[in-house]
């Protein structure tokens, strides 16, 4: 093992957050340069990317030795993966993959008959996914849900926490593209708000692609538990980020193209774009009262909350505005500028007046404040400080809300309070914990699109940079750079003591139950019949599995028979998982302790073919084996 502190490393003062003299002066070059390209194209970069020599201070205190365990699980979205990440932090070891929009060889996922009736039996297998959000009781994390958007196809997936797999994914009608998506936080997680970004014509039915003004949009409510959309609102322009307050009657979504456009050059056009605020009470009575429409085929109430609406308000911001975050003490929701260099500051406690019309919609503004070049996200360390990305200038910015609110109104303070280099181009930002009322202000992630020299090069294709910032003191200190693959645009970061998962599958779970169901219509006891069921051409092969044997050695089908295993694993112990492959048939899975799992597949070929377990369970596990005969029909 190399000790990275061993490393043949520059010598440099590991305290100094900026690393080096030289690093500063390339910055300032940087900043000139990127300044120019921001006016020019919005979010220019390019060969304006200087390499740096920065490095991490060390601090034993976020050392997580061999079999000491991490403080925190991070939930990271593997963006056009199609997966969830499981982080362990600080140490920023992967600890788990969920599969979600995509097929995943190793556990199935996309292969078994489980997995495919959450998917959809034609369901796309890619996804783009943006945004992991757990569901929360009264503003805290209560570890049964986590959600995540598909702006790829329009979807949005549920993964139970306590097995940690998806088990509902909804396609999102008369939509193109979820992108933001976040939880109601208060009383309890009752509907997940997810923005469907791109606008469109309606009906879209191939007549219409120059009406532009007539496309919309529209932000949806799906309700937590049946994962059925339960309402969705028209609006103004599209929408890009979203977020809730800590009272439960409100969602917000930035919106970037208020001009309707459908170019780069026109959705730049307007200086402000908006801030769309839903009335959730009056949202609800609305569809209550039946003031809705449907579209198509849809049977979900579709409402109309453009403006005028009385179930909106808009509140303009400049300028195509991206990411909004609600502070932790439920105060304060911030928009972050992206072509502005500043963010807006919304006190929450006005909106109530806003949709009474006793303010306008600009009094709700409590402070607009410059931080730097293409700020698109803040987080928050629950002690009054927020951190925001500086895209363009490859910086977090921390700043003091009270002061940013005292600056705005004339009053000589500072308000930010550091500046550092993260490496390179940063996303979205994650304080430990600070998206729920329990902000502990100990850990920031910074998620960076460009790793450029930061890792050993892997060809032209780099992995990004998820970077840990130690934000417990007064400064912020990076103490890791951690590749990923593409691409996380977003993550959680949950304290330990908040996630209950289990051990073993509990024999009545829910995402084995029609297999169950299955194997009751066969007179089959899936817990001790290792037994082949006949019905016509479909073979059904129940059995058992305990390390390091398939309760079956072999069985015969007929050519162009339909074959589903059916594998029960009657395992007990912890970890020890088994697996099913049969050879050249492109079939495998995960079985895991006390899982029922099953695969279904043509027996096209006449002969012998094995079948083995691919899960490391044994010592034996090699020999954990058993032949297929396919006879000829
Ligand atoms: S978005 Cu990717 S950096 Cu999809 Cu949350 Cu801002
Ligand atoms: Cu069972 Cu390997
Ligand atoms: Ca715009």
């Amino acid at each position: 093992m190399i000790n990275p502190k061993d490393k043949d490393l520059p010598a440099i003062d590991t305290e100094d957050r900026n690393a080096s003299e030289h690093v500063k002066l390339s910055r300032r070059l940087f900043l000139g340069g990127s300044a120019a390209l921001v006016g020019a194209a919005g979010v220019g970069f390019g060969s304006s990317m200087m390499p740096s020599v920065a490095h991490a201070s060390t601090d034993a205190k976020h050392t997580v030795g061999p079999g000491e365990l991490d403080e925190y699980y991070g939930f990271w979205s593997g963006g056009h993966q199609g997966e969830v990440r499981v982080l362990g932090l600080p140490s920023m070891r992967e600890l788990m993959r969920i599969p979600v929009f995509n097929v995943d060889s190793a556990t199935g996922w996309g292969i078994t008959n489980e997995s495919k009736a959450v998917l959809g039996q034609n369901a796309p297998l890619n996804g783009d996914c943006h945004h992991p959000h757990m569901s929360m009781t009264d503003g805290h994390y209560d570890s049964k849900y986590l959600f995540i958007n598909d702006k790829a196809n329009t979807r949005v997936a549920r993964i139970r926490v306590d097995i940690m797999k998806t088990d509902k994914i909804t396609t999102i009608p008369n939509c193109q593209a979820i992108h933001g998506l976040r939880v109601q936080k208060v009383p309890f997680t009752k509907y997940v708000f997810a923005n469907a970004e791109f606008r469109m014509p309606h009906p879209n039915n191939g007549t219409n692609m120059d009406d532009i003004a007539g496309y919309y949009t529209m932000f949806n409510g799906l309700n937590a538990e049946t994962m059925e959309v339960d309402w969705q609102i028209i609006v103004d322009g599209n929408l890009d980020n979203t977020d809730a307050d800590y009272t439960g009657k409100y969602a917000f979504s930035t919106c970037y193209n208020s001009e309707g456009a459908v170019d780069l050059a026109g959705s730049m056009r307007n200086e402000r774009d908006h801030l769309v605020i839903f009335n959730i009470e009056r949202i609800e009575a609305a569809v209550k009262a039946g003031k809705f429409q449907t579209l198509g085929d849809s049977k979900v109430p579709v409402l109309d909350g453009r403006k005028g609406s009385e179930l909106t308000r808009y509140v303009p911001v400049p300028k195509n505005p991206h990411g909004i975050n609600t502070s932790p003490d439920g105060k304060y929701a911030v928009a972050n500028g992206k072509l502005s260099p500043t963010v807006t500051v919304f006190q929450l406690d006005k909106f109530d007046a806003l949709f009474a019309d006793q303010i306008e919609p600009r009094d709700t503004v409590v402070a607009e404040v410059e931080l730097g070049l293409g700020p698109l996200h803040t987080a928050f360390d629950g002690k009054g400080n927020a951190f925001t990305t500086l895209f363009i200038d490859s910086q977090i910015c921390k700043w003091n809300i009270d002061n940013a609110i005292a600056a705005y109104k004339g009053e000589k303070v500072d308000y930010i309070l550091q500046k550092l280099d993260v490496h390179y181009q940063p996303g979205h930002n994650h304080t430990s914990m600070g998206e729920t009322r329990d902000a502990d202000g100990q850990y920031l992630v910074s998620l960076q699109k460009f790793s450029k020299d930061r890792f050993l090069p892997c060809g032209p294709l780099h992995p990004e940079n998820d970077q840990l910032i130690d934000i417990s003191g007064d400064e912020m200190k990076l103490i890791h750079d951690g590749p990923a693959f593409a691409e996380p645009h977003d993550c959680i970061i949950v304290h330990r003591s908040k996630v209950k998962t289990r051990k073993l599958y509990d024999r009545k779970d829910p995402t084995f139950a029609m297999t169950v169901d299955m194997a009751k219509k066969d007179g089959v006891t899936l817990e001790t019949d290792n037994k082949v069921i006949r019905d016509g051409n479909k073979v059904r092969v129940y059995m058992t599995s305990v390390a390091p044997a398939y309760g079956m050695n072999e069985f015969k089908v007929k050519q162009g028979d339909e074959v589903t295993v059916v594998i029960t694993n009657l395992d007990q112990i912890e970890d020890v998982s088994h697996g099913f492959c049969v050879v050249n048939h492109g079939v495998q899975m995960e079985i895991s302790p006390q899982q029922t799992a099953s695969v279904t597949f043509m027996a096209n070929d006449v002969g012998v073919h094995w079948y083995y377990c691919n899960w490391f369970c044994h010592a034996l596990h090699m020999e954990m084996r058993g032949r297929m005969l396919v006879e000829k029909a």
